[in-house]
């Protein structure tokens, strides 16, 4: 009897709208596609527009954007890449729509939820985060969001209060963010910390099917970060269904999914934790901080290993997408569990 009521609820919960205010009441362009795809309970992935602008160069990052697209295709999904166009928030690019944001790469704005009004209200072309693409994400109904690697507590964050808005959004917004865990740039023992005081359920992928208790957060370039993962899973359809059960309780708070990066594309992690500590030095000698600390790291990491940095990371995004496009399918379908 109870099974039978709690399917009922699941069945209506899976297809409901999820954002609080309809997508159609706000300054939001959803594209055809997108809101065609969300009506018909298709599998519906979104993907930042930061990692675009402020981790490639033109036009190498329109290549990337187009590959990050076409990995959820091949993996049955819609893709929605979010972005501000001359101040109009979009979900969706078309595909001239991403050689323009990209090709304005250099003026685009890194927006984070404080960054929204102003980009709107001067017209400016603006790059989600995390954070941003989360809010955005939750406005036009979509769950899921594929990328490479979340903001956190940066390093000595206890001092400089470096907490990005990402670990907030991810407290405060219904999304699942599919990704290599947090940045290795960042504190990930502190960044975990704060994920439990936002709410934000962690888990990473156990491929392998290891013990339990050995499986850790991935180090972004590196699939081990020495910090132990709270949660681990063996199947997407296993965050399907804790999705589905967080909606039946209403708790408009976000996942963090960590898929370690695959074994050809991940680096060793001594090698990339002292180029990381001297990228870090370095930044700090420059005076740099604020939010252009992380695209200086990441940037400088890349030139301190050659590309090599630059290059695991393309891998491990799309690998992420794929990853991200069959929780989203697992999501569409009603709960067998
Ligand atoms: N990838 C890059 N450069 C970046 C980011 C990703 O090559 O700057 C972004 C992501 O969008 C992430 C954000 O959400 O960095 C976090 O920035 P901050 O630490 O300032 O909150
Ligand atoms: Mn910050």
């Amino acid at each position: 009897m109870m099974k039978t009521i709690h399917h009922q609820k699941l069945a209506h919960i899976t297809t409901r709208a999820l954002s609080k205010t309809p997508s159609s009441s706000l300054p939001l362009i959803v594209s055809e596609e997108v809101q065609q795809a969300l009506a018909q309970n298709k599998p519906v992935v979104s993907l930042e527009s930061t990692i675009l602008t402020h981790g490639f160069p033109y036009p190498e990052n329109l290549s990337l954007g187009e590959q990050f697209e076409k990995a959820v295709r091949q993996e049955g999904g819609v893709p929605a890449t979010i972005a501000f166009l001359k101040g109009v928030p979009h979900v969706g690019l078309s595909s001239s729509q991403l050689i323009e944001l990209t090709e304005n790469s250099k003026t685009a704005v890194k927006v984070s939820r404080r960054d929204i009004g102003h980009v709107m209200a001067k017209k400016l072309y603006g790059a989600t985060t995390i954070a941003s693409t989360s809010i955005l994400s939750c406005m036009a109904g979509i769950s899921v969001f594929g990328t490479g690697g979340l903001g956190g507590v940066h390093k000595e964050g206890q001092f400089t209060m470096d907490v990005s808005n990402d670990l907030v959004e991810l407290g405060r917004n219904p999304i699942t963010v599919v990704c290599a865990g947090p940045k290795s740039i960042l504190d990930i023992g502190l960044t975990m910390e704060y994920l439990e005081t936002q709410g934000v359920y962690v888990t990473t992928y156990n491929e392998f099917k290891d013990p339990i208790d050995t499986v850790e957060i991935p180090g972004f370039y590196a699939r081990k970060s020495g910090i132990k993962s709270p949660n681990a899973f063996e199947s997407f359809g296993e965050i399907a269904d804790i999705i589905r059960h967080q909606r039946l309780m209403n708790l408009e708070s976000g996942n963090l999914v960590c898929i370690p990066p695959p074994s050809d594309f991940a680096m060793d992690s001594g090698v990339i934790g002292k180029i990381i500590e001297d990228a870090y030095e370095e930044a700090k000698h420059l005076g740099i901080k604020g939010k252009e600390i992380t695209p200086f790291l990441l940037l400088k990491i890349g030139e301190m290993t050659k590309g090599k940095s630059l290059d695991s990371n393309k891998h491990f995004v799309l690998n992420n997408i794929k990853c991200a496009t069959k929780i989203a399918s697992e999501l569409t379908n009603v709960s067998t569990n």
